[in-house]
């Protein structure tokens, strides 16, 4: 009404539009945090929309992730917990970019009509924010509250400094009507990893792999929280570096140590053959690493590929442990569908490595939106991309024949029982609103324990090839399109089939071309038999794009 258009047409007087054109991309807006003011705003309106259609509450988080420290961004989470439905990011760029305070009304006024967006007799929006360490972020926050609090009666709750997942976790737990405070969280985690710390069947335990495990904080959120979260896992060796002295994700965090190979800040030759894992910034991507025995400057990655492999062997056991049931009261005909979601980025030895185990695998084009809506096809889907970020989405239908089996069924203390309460367990330590370095952090040492295996067994699982990014920077990243999960362009004509010529004259080339989702570039991927032929396919690929 006009009382609430009023509103909007004052307050955005306070935030004058920025001149930089921004697209909602693969995991919001980002850009350098001096531009955000009045984007963000925007957001908080767009949020408070959201949170009247859906009468639920809705996330906001302010992070720039694993980009460099005077960066920020801004991104919604859905009522499930998920990312923003992918129907309203239109709009999220159509008032970002608003030139005027009377167009960013009249824009909102047509979207609410053609939504149906309820007013009068509902509940009023309700808000979690978030943010990371980032020095911006506490101003970013005001403006973002500013747009929520355009709306009569509208609720922001300030979450303070969080990760990314944990502010999608709150989102999830809250509409589930669930405990959603941090200390809830961290309860969940720990009381889960527990549990399958218990289950850790004996012979595993003999083995002597459980030495301590050395995490690279990223100087960033995940630092911190680790450390609080410790507390609650009693006996459980972790030691936390980078945990805020030096800068925000500069030589340090889990993007860095993925796509550059080299050992982070912080860890040096003491760390030879020990276990480390590295966070990003906002703590939703996870990588393991070890320094090999002769000191190179380089490491041996254990990727985003091989958490998933790790993961999807260890469900897919405790699945068969249950397949084995004989007993005709407790066997049933529902059989779990078990699926793997991957995208173009994952090496092609996991790719193989994973079919070979009868698994099935699909691909979708690059960022979480996708891959989660993929994995959530399935009884139990898991999804990772090859830079860290991946969780394990789990089924009702699943998760209550689980709890059935759990409740008796089974001769106490049998293995049918152990598995199910494992896998209870697992749903409960993983975050399943979004991929969570610290979730996936204590599900791989929980499985490792179980294993009895240590970081070098894991590796071995088997051996990467060699690969290759590279990113040219365009004029218009939006000239190249692609179509079957980003494997194949469509547009400009005549670069797939130069791509083909390329790829053919290496043994087990692979080679693809995307616009990044997140800077100005179009990004180089490319594999190969050999380092070598790696780097020289990846470079005849990105001269075909300049
Ligand atoms: C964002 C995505 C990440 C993706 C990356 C690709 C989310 C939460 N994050 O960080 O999944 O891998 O973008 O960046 O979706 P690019 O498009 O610049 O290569
Ligand atoms: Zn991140």
């Amino acid at each position: 009404d006009e009382r609430q258009k009023s509103l909007i047409l004052n307050s955005s007087l306070l935030y004058p539009p920025s001149q930089v054109k921004l697209s909602y991309g693969t995991a919001g807006f980002r850009a350098d945090a001096s531009v955000l003011q009045s984007t963000v705003y925007r957001v908080g309106i767009l949020a408070a929309l959201r949170s009247l259609k859906t009468q639920s509450a809705i996330g906001l988080m302010i992070t720039a992730s694993h980009n460099q420290v005077s960066h920020n961004g801004i991104k919604v989470a859905d009522p499930s917990g998920g990312m923003l439905t992918q129907d309203w990011e239109p709009f999220a760029d159509a008032i970002a970019n608003a030139s005027t305070p009377q167009d960013l009304v009249q824009l909102i006024d047509e979207f609410v009509k053609r939504e149906n967006i309820p007013f009068d007799g509902v509940k009023s929006p309700e808000i979690l924010l978030g943010r990371d360490t980032r020095p911006s972020g506490e101003s970013l926050l005001e403006a973002a509250k500013q747009g929520i609090h355009c709306f009569v009666g509208a609720l922001s709750h300030d979450m303070g400094i969080l990760t990314t997942p944990q502010l999608h976790w709150m989102v999830r737990s809250r509409n589930r009507g669930l405990k959603a405070t941090e200390l809830d969280y961290f309860e969940l985690l720990s009381s889960s990893f527990r549990c399958l710390i218990d289950l850790i069947p004996n012979a595993s335990k003999l083995s002597d792999t459980n030495d301590k495990l050395v995490v690279d904080g990223a100087n960033g959120v995940g630092a911190h929280k680790l450390e609080l979260l410790k507390k609650k896992l009693n006996g459980f060796d972790i030691e936390v570096r980078n945990s805020g002295k030096g800068v925000l994700n500069e030589g340090v965090g889990a993007d860095y140590v993925q796509k550059e190979k080299v050992v982070p800040q912080g860890f040096g030759s003491q760390d030879i053959g020990v276990r480390c894992a590295s966070l990003d910034g906002d703590a939703d991507r996870l990588v393991y690493f070890s320094l090999p025995s002769e000191d190179s400057g380089k490491i041996d990655l254990v990727d985003g590929d091989k958490i998933l492999s790790l993961f999807a062997i260890f469900v897919k056991d405790q699945l068969s442990i249950l397949n084995e049931e004989r007993d005709e009261n407790t066997k049933d005909n529902y059989q779990p569908c078990l699926g793997v979601v991957q995208t173009a980025y994952a090496n092609g030895a996991s790719t193989d490595y994973l079919k070979g185990l009868g698994l099935e695998v699909v691909f979708t084009p690059t960022g979480v939106k996708y891959l989660h809506e993929k994995a959530a096809e399935y009884d139990i889907g898991i999804y990772f991309e090859a830079n860290g970020h991946g969780t394990i989405l789990f089924s009702e239908r699943f998760l209550s024949w689980l709890e059935q089996k759990c409740n008796g069924l089974y001769s106490k203390g049998s293995e049918q029982q152990k598995a199910a309460f494992r896998l209870l367990a697992v749903s409960k330590l993983i975050n399943q609103a979004v991929g969570d370095a610290l979730s996936g952090l204590l599900l791989v040492e929980a499985i490792l324990g179980n294993m009895g295996w240590s970081i070098h067994r894991w590796k071995e699982l088997y051996h990467d090839l060699p690969s290759k990014q590279l990113k040219v920077k365009v004029a218009d990243r939006t000239a190249v399109v692609t179509a079957n999960a980003e494997t194949v362009v469509v547009r400009p004509p005549g670069i797939q089939e130069a791509i083909n010529a390329d790829v053919a004259k290496h043994s087990r080339g692979r080679s693809f071309i995307r616009p990044s989702g997140t800077e100005d570039v179009i990004r180089v991927y490319a594999e190969a038999s050999t380092q070598e032929a790696a780097d020289d396919l990846a470079n005849s690929v990105a001269k075909l794009v300049d």
